[in-house]
């Protein structure tokens, strides 16, 4: 497993995942879709539809709508509980987060070839002690990374199939967006398109 750390905290993962996990792992997202479909979230307040659709596993899933960021048990249009976190989901977690706890939620994004991601950071979550670990399949992502201000300049990197990259320490709150995809880059997903996971770990640890 090579790490490359860009930045203190924010550590990337190279093929991490080989070409036989990540069609194991492609396969369990086509599980979880049938049972807690992608939906389209809204922004806060103005209602606007992201261009990114989501869905998620694990106890507890990210939302947005009108009313505001959140985390929540069960599926927004199903109100169904979410389904389980895949072990080879859990592994990645022990593997690179370095935290003694498992995660609570995993949220998984959906790219179209024209879906892209607005910089932000992820701070819904209570304990900011732990990483957030990010997986991506499909198409390769420009990810751009800058700091904890969101003046403060920025990077980017490629993020292709299979590849992972942690969050944590003095990164863990760090700006981060997708400016676009690049298509026909990778034959994993047979429409194209990318999958991204983001494990967290979501409540403090009793
Ligand atoms: C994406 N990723 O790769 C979006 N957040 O599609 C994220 O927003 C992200 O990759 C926190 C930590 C790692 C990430
Ligand atoms: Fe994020």
């Amino acid at each position: 497993m090579t790490a490359i750390t860009l930045a203190p905290g924010l550590v990337y993962y190279p093929d991490y995942l080989d070409r036989q996990a990540q069609e194991q792992l492609l396969q369990s997202l086509r599980e979880i879709t049938r049972a807690a479909p992608l939906y389209t979230p809204r922004m806060p307040r103005t209602g606007k539809p992201f261009s990114v659709r989501m869905t998620n596993c694990g106890r507890l899933g990210w939302v947005s709508d009108i009313d505001g960021y959140r985390y929540q048990p069960m599926h927004p249009e199903t109100g169904e509980p979410w389904p389980v976190m895949p072990d080879q989901v859990m592994q990645a977690w022990t593997a690179m987060s370095g935290y003694p706890h498992p995660p609570d939620a995993c949220l998984i994004n959906f790219y179209e070839p024209s879906a892209r991601m607005g910089l932000h950071q992820d701070k819904d979550e209570e304990e900011f002690d732990a990483p957030v670990v990010s997986l991506s399949l499909g198409d390769t992502a420009l990810f751009r990374y800058g700091g904890l201000e969101r003046k403060d300049p920025t990077r980017s990197i490629r993020l292709k199939s299979g590849d992972a990259i942690v969050f944590g320490g003095p990164a863990r709150l760090i700006h981060h967006g997708i400016d676009r995809l690049i298509p026909g880059s990778s034959d994993l997903l047979p429409q194209g398109g990318r999958l991204n996971l983001t494990l967290r770990k979501v409540e403090k640890p009793l």
